[in-house]
This record gives C-alpha cells, sequence and structure tokens, in this order.
C-alpha cells in the first residue's frame, strides 16, 4: 500500500526540515545529502523496509546502512519519525553536542537501531555484503522461517568512489547477494564540485561488469523510486539502483551545489526553503498528521514480526538460534581438554599452525565461526575443522575465499559480526594490517567480534623480505583503543588466545602468528588460562632477582635462552611472556605490581625483547630499561640469519644486559 503522492511529500519533507533545522542548530552537518535523499528513503522506509520499531533488534529485520554517513541526519530522521524509542527530539535538536546521541556521524553503539559506524566512505557498503553473507548463512543454518531479509544500503559517489567499493562489489556479486540492494545517490555532487572534476567513470557498467544487476530511476519521483526498487527486490543479483538526484533539494538558492554538503544552509535560506516546500512549522515541530502517516507505515511489519515471533517459539532450533544471535558461546564450550593434551604432549610448532590446530577444535565445537583468507589460506592456516566453502551455490558454507580483497574481507567481516549469528575470522599477512587498517580500527569503534587471523609476523617469515616483514605494525596496531593485539609464544599460548578472542564479544582482536616454528614454553599442566592475564611470569629467577625479560610471542623462547646464560652467571632472572599488553594493562595494580615490581632499575633492570620496533616499549620497561628490537626495515634472507643479522639471539642480547647491569 503506498500513500498519495501528496502525503509522501509531506512525509519526505518532514526528513528535509529536521535535517536543515538540526544542522543549522549544531552549526555544523551536512544537509544535502538527506535533503537530495528524502524521497527515495521515504519510499524505502515506509514501503519496503521490513523493520519493526517497537523492537530495533528483531533478528529477522532488513538491515539498513546508511553507508553516507556525513548524511547521518537522514537516519536519525528516519528513526525518530519512524516511532524508535530514539533518537528523541530532544536528541535531534542536540546534534552533534556532547552527550547526545545524534554524533556526528551515525554510531552503532549509541542508538538501536543504528546497524554500524559509517562515516569513513565505502566501508558501511563493504559491511553491508557482510551483513548480506551472515543473512545467507543463518538461512542455510535456519531456514526461511526464521531467517529471510535483505540489506537495503544507501551509498553516495564517495562511497562508490573509494577503492574499497571495487572489492566489495566484487566480492557481493561472486557470492551473488541478491538479497543486497545498493541505493546510490547519484547527485553528482562531491565536497570539491562536480563529480565531473574527478571522475569519468561509467559506474554502472563497472557494477555490471561485477555481476550486479543495476537500475536507475529519478530519485524525485516516488513512483519511479517504487518501480526500480521492486524491480531490485525481484533480482537474483545484487542490485545498485542509481537513483538521480538532486542535493539539498528543496533549498532553493543552493541545492545542486556542494554549498549543501557540509555547512549550515543559513537562516536565509531556511526559511527559503520553508517557503518552497510549503512547510510552515517551527524548527523541530512535525505536524500530526505527517507524524501519524510516519508512524502508521512503519507499523505496517507488526504482523509479519508476531509471525515470525510464533515461528521462532515453535521452531526446533529455537534455543541455538537465540543462542547464536546473542553472540553467547554454548555453555560448555572451552579447549581445556586440548590444552591439557599439548601439555602432556608438547609440540613444536609455528603459532599458524597452531592457530590452525586451535581452529581445529573451536570449528568443530562452535557452528557459528566463519572462516576465510585474503588469498593465503594455505599460509594463514585458517581452513581448519572440516568447514566447506561459502559459494553462491552454497551458503552452508563456513569458509571464505575473500581474494586478493585484505580492506573489503575486514569489512564484510565486520558487517558479519554486526549482523549476528556468525563470529567471522579472517586471515592475511600481518603487514597486510595497513591494506584493511581503517576496517579494524572500525571493527574496534564498533565492538565489533572479528578476529584478524594475521600471521607471517616478523622478519622470522624471512626470504620474502621487508616489503614483507612487519616492523612497526603490532605496536602501531596496540594504539588502536578496544583493539585485543595478541602474540602468543607457542601452542598452548595460541589456544588461549583463540579462545579468550571468542569470548570477548565487545571487542575485535588481532592474532600475530608466526610462520616459523617455535619451541612449546609452556608446559606446566597446573598453569591454565596465563594468558587472559595479558601477562605472566613464564620462569621465575632462580638467583636474586637482577633482571626481568618482557617478551612476546617468538621470542619468548629467546628471552628463556638469555635467562639460562644469565642465571648461570649468577643474575636471577624472570621471563614475562606479554602475550597482550591491552589485558595486562587492565589487570589491578597488585597483579601488574607482582609481575613488574616498581624498583628502581639500578635494582631490577627490566628488558623488552620482541622483533619489531623497540617504539613505546618504554611504557614497561621504564625510562632506564633496555629495548631489544629492530628500528629499521628487514631483509630478505632465511630467518635464522635475520635473527642473527638483528641481534635478536641470546648471544647478542645477553652481553647488552650485563653491560647494563655493571654500568
Ligand atoms: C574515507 C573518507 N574520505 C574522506 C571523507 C570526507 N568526506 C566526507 S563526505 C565527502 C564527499 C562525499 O561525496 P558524496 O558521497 O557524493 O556525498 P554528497 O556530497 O553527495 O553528500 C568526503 C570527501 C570521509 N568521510 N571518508
Ligand atoms: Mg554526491
Amino acid at each position: 500500500m503506498s500513500l498519495d503522492t501528496a502525503r509522501m511529500v509531506q512525509m519526505a519533507n518532514a526528513i528535509r526540515a529536521l535535517s536543515m533545522d538540526a544542522v543549522q542548530a549544531a552549526n555544523s552537518g551536512h544537509p544535502g545529502m538527506p535533503m537530495g535523499m528524502a524521497d527515495v528513503a521515504t519510499v524505502l522506509w515506509s514501503e519496503f523496509l521490513k523493520h519493526d520499531p517497537a523492537d530495533p533488534a528483531w533478528a529477522d529485520r532488513d538491515r539498513f546502512v546508511l553507508s553516507a554517513g556525513h548524511g547521518s541526519m537522514l537516519i536519525y530522521s528516519l528513526l525518530h519519525l519512524s516511532g524508535y524509542a530514539h533518537p528523541t527530539m530532544e536528541d535531534i535538536r542536540n546534534f552533534r553536542q556532547l552527550g547526545s546521541p545524534c554524533a556526528g556521524h551515525p554510531e552503532n553503539f549509541l542508538i538501536d537501531g543504528i546497524e554500524c559506524t559509517t562515516g569513513p566512505l565505502g566501508q558501511g557498503l563493504a559491511m553491508a555484503v557482510g551483513m548480506a553473507i551472515a543473512e545467507r548463512k543463518l538461512n542455510a543454518d535456519f531456514g526461511d522461517e526464521l531467517v529471510d531479509h535483505r540489506t537495503w544500503v544507501i551509498a553516495g559517489d564517495g562511497c562508490l568512489m573509494e577503492g574499497i567499493n571495487h572489492e566489495a562489489i566484487g566480492l557481493a556479486g561472486h557470492l551473488k547477494l541478491g538479497r543486497m540492494n545498493v541505493l546510490w545517490d547519484d547527485n553528482q555532487i562531491t565536497i570539491d564540485g562536480s563529480t565531473g572534476l574527478s571522475t569519468s567513470e561509467d559506474i554502472k557498467s563497472r557494477y555490471e561488469a561485477t555481476g550486479w544487476h543495476v537500475v536507475s530511476c529519478n530519485g524525485h519521483d516516488f513512483d519511479d523510486v517504487r518501480r526500480a526498487l521492486s524491480e531490485a527486490q525481484a533480482e537474483e543479483r545484487p542490485s545498485l539502483v542509481a537513483c538521480r538526484t538532486v542535493i539539498g533539494k528543496g533549498a532553493p538558492n543552493k541545492q545542486g551545489t556542494s554549498a549543501t554538503h557540509g555547512a549550515p544552509l543559513g537562516d536565509d535560506e531556511i526559511s527559503a526553503a520553508r517557503d518552497e516546500l510549503g512547510w510552515n512549522y517551527k524548527p523541530f515541530e512535525i505536524p500530526e498528521a505527517v507524524l501519524s502517516d510516519w508512524r502508521d507505515t512503519a507499523a505496517r511489519c507488526e504482523t509479519d514480526h508476531t509471525e515470525w515471533k510464533s515461528r521462532l517459539s515453535e521452531h526446533g532450533k529455537r534455543h541455538e538460534f537465540e543462542r547464536r544471535m546473542a553472540g553467547d558461546l554454548p555453555t560448555n564450550f572451552n579447549l581445556d581438554d586440548y590444552i591439557q593434551s599439548l601439555m602432556s604432549e608438547p609440540v613444536k610448532v609455528a603459532t599458524r599452525k597452531a592457530s590452525e590446530m586451535a581452529l581445529e577444535q573451536i570449528n568443530g565445537r562452535l557452528s557459528e565461526t566463519m572462516g576465510g583468507s585474503a588469498d593465503l589460506t594455505g599460509s594463514n592456516n585458517t581452513k581448519a575443522g572440516g568447514i566447506g566453502p561459502f559459494t553462491a551455490d552454497d551458503y552452508s558454507g563456513r569458509y571464505i575465499y575473500y581474494g586478493i580483497r585484505e580492506f573489503g574481507m575486514a569489512a564484510a567481516m565486520n558487517g558479519m559480526a554486526l549482523h549476528g549469528g556468525v563470529i567471522p575470522y579472517g586471515g592475511t599477512f600481518l603487514v597486510f594490517t595497513d591494506y584493511c587498517r581503517g576496517a579494524i580500527r572500525l571493527s574496534a569503534l564498533q565492538q565489533a567480534r572479528a578476529i584478524y587471523v594475521m600471521t607471517h609476523d616478523s622478519i622470522g617469515l624471512g626470504e620474502d623480505g621487508p616489503t614483507h616483514q612487519p616492523i612497526e605494525h603490532v605496536q602501531s596496531l596496540r594504539m588502536i583503543p578496544n583493539l585485543l593485539v595478541m602474540r602468543p609464544a607457542d601452542a598452548v599460548e595460541t589456544a588461549e588466545c583463540w579462545e579468550i578472542a571468542l569470548r570477548n564479544k565487545d571487542r575485535p582482536t588481532v592474532l600475530a602468528l608466526s610462520r616459523q616454528n617455535l619451541p612449546q614454553v609452556r608446559n606446566a599442566p597446573d598453569e591454565t588460562d596465563m594468558a587472559s592475564k595479558g601477562a605472566y611470569r613464564l620462569k621465575k629467577a632462580g638467583n636474586k632477582r637482577r633482571v626481568i625479560l618482557i617478551a612476546t610471542g617468538s621470542e619468548v623462547h629467546v628471552a628463556l635462552e638469555c635467562a639460562e646464560v644469565l642465571e648461570k652467571q649468577g643474575v636471577g632472572t624472570d621471563v614475562v611472556s606479554m602475550v597482550c599488553t591491552q589485558l595486562f594493562d587492565e589487570q589491578d595494580d597488585a597483579y601488574k605490581g607482582d609481575i613488574l615490581p616498581n624498583v628502581d632499575p639500578a635494582e631490577i633492570l627490566r628488558v623488552s625483547i620482541e622483533a619489531g620496533t623497540t617504539f613505546g616499549w618504554e611504557r614497561y620497561t621504564m625510562a632506564n630499561g633496555l629495548n631489544i628490537g629492530i628500528d629499521r626495515f628487514g631483509a630478505s634472507a632465511p630467518a635464522e640469519d635475520l635473527f642473527e643479522k638483528f641481534g635478536i639471539t641470546a648471544d647478542a642480547i645477553v652481553p647488552q644486559i650485563m653491560n647494563k647491569l655493571n654500568a
């Protein structure tokens, strides 16, 4: 059912008015995009989008992603007008002010109904690919009765121009994610002016070439928008709906220009727009009739929702579905038996291999993990536990061949995690975290449980040389708030790290894993769950303690070797495995003070050992500590030669410690 055009116009104008008034009140923001897409969004939300404002967490709701996040007033208006609990009108009046959930860009953790944080252009659309993947996967697991929804995206020229767009649509086209529909705000304007300043691309052909269906419409003609959206909905391929619009539509002197993009329209233009639109209401005033049209149309899926709930209540897999959507692990899940088996039969393997061994267990015990790699499956050791590929022909698979699309993979993982019901993990070389850093940052900001399996974590990868050898990466990732960066030392720590990553529902993890084999350093069966404290004493000083060695990953066994030599010389040495600095920082002072006692360096010298930049390690070794690391790019050679050359050996380290002690 659609309302007559005059009423639709009013509904759309309510979005325009709220957007221009909120931006004016904040004296900052982006009115052009919401005003330009108001008509399209009104059709989408009032006639196509399956949602229930009373329950933003309805598992089978359509997902809506405002990829053009600068147009945040569009989604705030839509949520408010449709009758969601938030944002309230008061929230909207306080757009962009401290404490208002109506932040500059939409934040998934501030308002229910905002599926993901957007603003970094291109990533919203790429996350939507992950949501569409999760939808198909859950559909395969639970059937049409429980999972049967779409993913809608509103994206701008910027989202389509970003490089990640190529990765994202390539994946979506290949996987034939036909329930994904992108509404392109084809307004031919970006900040600098006309899109013609910077592009001559035939975007529609590019989408078609990637396996997408493309349809165009006049974004200010309700019937034409309906036609295009219906066509998109009926298509088996993912659809791009090119909506030709006028940016800032309704602002008579500024519409169609980049002047409306990111600045308040100004009082004069706003009052001219009110005349133009015939909107004779005060700022933030929505006439009753318009509001009730919005609320009525938004209520149209209530019956759907009720029927869905009754299907769920009778469904044989109800509890499993609810558990997975809640993101909870099965209550009996743990890796204790596997870890004990490692204790009794120690292994010397690369931690990437140890990760595969852990995954073998995890994927066998959990049904919700979905793995993948950006074309490095055999190197990242990510395919384990007998999981089969997720393909256009078989959405029940649990392994995604992402292709060489690191950024697209990471963004898709965010979308999957935010959709819920699946736990994504994906791999590439650690050095290429740079390629997906923007998405890793958004995992952390959005509190999304994405697990990054980043292998080849140091010069230890050897012959591929400095282009592939991470130097600054581990430390620079540690700087990202709410991201757990773990560098396990052996198979036991790797298993512990995996369990911690899975248990952290609200934060992402980067596992930094070695290419080269590492001896098992943890063999004491009673020492369990050590990694969860972030750092722990692996070896206690025999002689009077003079040195604390703090090492991570592949350097932990080097530290143990150093300690052995030092002890022989009468120098008592603790070895601390600092598997995750963030988790250590979160421990109480008593624990931290026990592991790293706050005493004069002349009494106890602290030494960090990590085959990467020393930058920042003073945080743990203090001003007069010693930092062993690599402050230059690596080199191409066999790994052992490199550890020798860069002095990451007991032979090279011990004399430096002795010098420092005797200084
Ligand atoms: C990755 C990234 N680069 C740059 C920006 C800054 N930025 C915000 S909007 C915008 C222009 C986007 O143009 P378009 O998508 O066409 O939006 P419109 O002007 O049509 O609203 C830019 C460059 C950003 N948000 N994200
Ligand atoms: Mg534009």
